[in-house]
């Protein structure tokens, strides 16, 4: 791209879209005009972006009749799955949030630091992956590069804010004696809820099967076993997941903490002598991979366990997509 784009963020009212905003600001990236779009229910409402306000548009098939070049999506599944089509059939590069593309083979599911090159290929649509997967991806990718993944075992802690503004609520009022349920099945205070999105039909949650179909597309190998729990836990900001490898080759752990010590985007945070491990609370407000508590899983041959946590709604979902619109205007 030459000139400057033309952005479109769409969900601009939500905790994604907003955090969009903040990340695009921070970076300091590169447009000419800048439409703020949303449901009916704020149109007209505004935004300050960079100092200046904003009107929110609602979002209709015509939003996309002037000239965007990239659009961010954050406005959930099905607004993606009705309007990222039209965005792209306008010639609009969309880069969207929602679950609702990620596993069509015709759209690149990206992690800057893991599959970039993955973008050329894209049609219009590129996906953002979920939360809980983006944050596994940045430090399985150098392991299964240099140690060939065989099995993989994701348990996840998973803070209220991935379930937007409806989830902090909850907490909030949990936390003050106050069990509403907008957000969870059931009061999310004092508890965790091995229930993330839907249940399926094999018993697993969409959460859970969006983990193991995303590794398997992202890392470009079917033949990953993968198993996974995902777990809503009393937590505001930053998931938390226990990861247990297995490996075809042998690995020396000094060798894998310089290893990811040295990848992109992960910061090693392993010193038990003096309590150090990644903290969802430390980790919140940051867009980097926190990695921990490395050690050998010796009830299996080539076995590794550790501890990785992210700020969700940042490296999980708007600096991962800003991230990707960056390598577009490269
Ligand atoms: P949120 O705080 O509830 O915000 C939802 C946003 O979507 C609001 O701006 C809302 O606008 C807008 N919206 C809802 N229905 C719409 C419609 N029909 N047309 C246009 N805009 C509409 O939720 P959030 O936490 O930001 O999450 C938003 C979406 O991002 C999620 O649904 C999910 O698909 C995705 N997400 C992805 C990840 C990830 O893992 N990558 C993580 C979290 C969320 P109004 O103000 O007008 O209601
Ligand atoms: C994270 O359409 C919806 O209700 C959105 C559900 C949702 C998703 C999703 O499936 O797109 C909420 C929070 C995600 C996600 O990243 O998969």
């Amino acid at each position: 791209m030459n000139k400057k784009p033309n952005l479109a963020i769409v969900g601009a009212t939500g905790l994604v879209g907003s955090t969009f905003l903040k990340v695009l600001e921070e970076r300091d990236f590169p447009f000419d005009n800048l439409y703020m779009m949303a449901s009916a229910k704020s149109a007209g409402s505004t935004v300050t972006f960079k100092g200046k306000d904003y009107v929110v548009e609602e979002l209709t098939e015509q939003s996309f009749d002037k000239p965007i070049d990239i659009a961010l999506f954050s406005a959930g599944g099905s607004t993606s799955e009705k309007f990222a089509p039209i965005a792209a059939s306008k010639g609009v590069i969309v880069v969207d949030n929602s679950s609702a593309w990620r596993m069509d083979p015709e759209v690149p599911l990206v992690v800057p630091e893991v599959n970039p090159q993955d973008i050329e290929w894209n049609k219009g649509i590129i996906a953002n992956p979920n939360c809980s997967t983006i944050q596994a991806m940045v430090p399985l990718k150098p392991l299964h590069e240099k140690y060939t993944i065989k099995r993989i075992v994701f348990s996840t802690y998973q803070a209220v804010s991935g379930s937007g503004l409806k989830g902090i609520s909850d907490l909030e009022e949990g936390l003050k004696g106050n069990d509403q349920c907008k957000a969870y099945a059931h009061p999310i205070a004092g508890n965790c809820l091995p229930h993330i999105d839907v249940f399926l039909e094999n018993g697993y949650t969409k959460e859970e099967m969006k983990m193991i179909n995303e590794t398997k597309k992202i890392l470009g190998d079917d033949s990953l076993r993968i198993t996974a729990t995902t777990v809503r836990v009393p937590v505001f900001s930053s998931h938390s997941e226990s990861i247990n490898l297995e490996f075809e080759k042998p690995f020396d752990l000094e060798e894998v903490k310089e290893l990811l010590a040295n990848a992109p985007g992960i910061v090693l945070m392993d010193d038990v002598a003096n309590n150090v491990y990644p903290l969802a609370r430390s980790a919140a407000g940051k867009d980097e991979v926190f990695v921990g508590r490395l050690r050998r899983d010796e009830s299996v041959e080539n076995g590794l366990n550790m501890w990785v946590v992210a700020d969700n709604i940042r490296k999980g979902a708007a600096t991962n997509a800003v991230q990707i619109a960056e390598l577009l205007i490269k």
